[in-house]
């Protein structure tokens, strides 16, 4: 496999970077911890390492040091398509490089080679109550396949350090080549009276959106969502999970699970459900009505004064519009511009910062990406919204996964983090 080679070049040359970094500069400090940031949930401490993706707050994400726009720009399409093959991307995130048409239609043979989901998941999601949370069953079923784990094999025979990022790279690619499979599975069982629809010949993006038995633009949109999803730096939640998982030398099954459990809060990917459940509380209780800009000023202050959060709205990093809000908003402007609820998510854009701002509690009063993802669905009929967030996981999986083979490459260890006691912190800030 081309990815594999290309793979295994730069990791010889990103090596040596890491080597010298703690050998010559590990006393050297890249920043202080305040009481605030213990007790604050880590906020801005900066204390992980990746070059998968980087956030900034007011610019955004860029992927291996490129914006989304760049991003969707050089990424290879198939022919006539709007947005780039999904396996393109992962290929960019493992490698930093952009893959010629030839590597990615590669990865797309690959993928396709290694989607095959064992009979015993199906089973495993057919024994668990049809009325189980998605998301419980995706995570369930991404763990029930730890058995064929190729690394767990790896580390019984004995794992070499040096090597151990290729063992993860075959789960890697098992897992997202399998996902999106699994993710239609679920749809369809749980939504669509358990019919079925056999995979095809397409992309991965194509292919999830053929499962799904939604039309086209679906698969455009779909390989748009998997890519805009994939990564969000190491910071986030179920990034952060899935690397902490996998760092005790855990699998790539295991961790990747624990990492969809992190993604199925509401403060983090559950945010996308949350938001259109909430514009629908909006229509039940206006009978139906579309809701004018002073029905939805009311609500939103009435959502903040019963102590609840705006879904969609505010970040722990950010403090601008999420570019992934934008590059959805551009793709509901040239498909859906006359949707009645994405005609609703715009008038929010108006009406929620400035209520924010004015109740003075959130650091970053825009919307990010969840406040945008949920209408296109919507629209597309995927109106179910507590199946969304298993699709964001099948995006963030590109990501979180990436970075677990460079963990193995580049060898980190098991994160251990240090506690204090209540106690501790009133001795050090009492001597000042
Ligand atoms: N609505 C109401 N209050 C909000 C708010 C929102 N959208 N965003 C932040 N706040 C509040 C916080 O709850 C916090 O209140 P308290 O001081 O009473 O605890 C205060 O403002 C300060 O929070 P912050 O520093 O601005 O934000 P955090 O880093 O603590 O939290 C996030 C970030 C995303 C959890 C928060 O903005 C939020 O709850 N947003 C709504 C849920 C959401 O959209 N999550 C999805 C994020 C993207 C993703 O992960 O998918």
């Amino acid at each position: 496999m081309k990815l594999k080679q290309t793979l295994a070049a730069k990791i010889e040359a990103a090596r040596p970077r890491t080597t010298r970094l703690l050998k010559e500069f590990g006393g050297h400090k890249v920043g202080e911890v305040t009481v605030a940031q213990a007790i604050g949930g880590a906020r801005g401490v900066k204390c992980l390492v990746t070059d998968i993706s980087y956030l900034d707050p007011f610019e955004g994400i860029r992927f291996r040091g490129h914006t989304i726009p760049e991003t969707l720009k050089n990424l290879p399409k198939a022919d006539g398509a709007e947005f780039p093959f999904v396996e393109g991307h992962l290929h960019l995130l493992l490698t930093g490089d952009f893959p010629t048409m030839e590597e990615a239609q590669e990865l797309v043979a690959e993928l396709k080679k290694r989607r095959q989901v064992p009979a015993y998941v199906f089973d495993v999601l057919r024994a668990m109550p049809r009325d189980s949370h998605p998301m419980t069953m995706f995570s369930t079923a991404i763990l029930a396949m730890q058995r064929d784990s190729v690394f767990k094999a790896a580390y019984e025979k004995g794992l070499d350090k040096m090597t151990s990022w290729e063992p993860m790279l075959e789960d890697v690619l098992d897992i997202v080549a399998r996902v999106p499979v699994i993710a239609a599975y679920i749809y369809r069982m749980k939504y669509k009276a358990d019919t079925h629809i056999p995979a095809s010949e397409l992309d991965l993006g194509a292919n999830f959106a053929h499962m799904m038995g939604v039309a086209h633009p679906y698969d455009e949109l779909m390989r748009l969502y998997f890519i805009l999803h994939s990564d969000h730096e190491s910071g986030n939640a179920s990034a952060h999970t899935t690397h902490l998982v996998g760092s005790t030398l855990s699998d790539a099954y295991y961790s990747l699970s624990a990492g969809m459990n992190a993604l199925a809060g509401p403060l983090h990917g559950l945010a996308n459900q949350e938001v259109l459940r909430w514009i629908q509380g909006v229509y039940d209780k206006l009978g139906g009505k579309v809701p004018s800009k002073e029905d939805l000023k009311a609500f939103v202050w009435e959502t903040l004064n019963s102590g609840q959060v705006i879904p969609g709205y505010g970040h722990a990093v950010l403090r601008k519009t999420d570019p992934r809000y934008e590059e959805q908003r551009n793709f509901c402007l040239t498909h859906l511009p006359n949707d009645e609820i994405f005609q609703v998510v715009s008038m929010l854009y108006d009406v929620v910062p400035p209520i924010l701002e004015e109740q003075g509690k959130a650091k970053n009063p825009w919307p990010n990406v969840d406040a945008q993802s949920g209408v296109i669905q919507w629209h597309y009929g995927v109106t179910e919204y507590d199946f969304y967030t298993v699709m964001f996981g099948v995006g963030r999986a590109l990501g979180v996964l990436s970075n677990l083979v460079w963990d193995r490459a580049l060898g980190y260890p098991i994160e251990r983090p240090k506690s204090l006691t209540t106690k501790m912190i009133e001795d050090i800030v009492a001597k000042g």
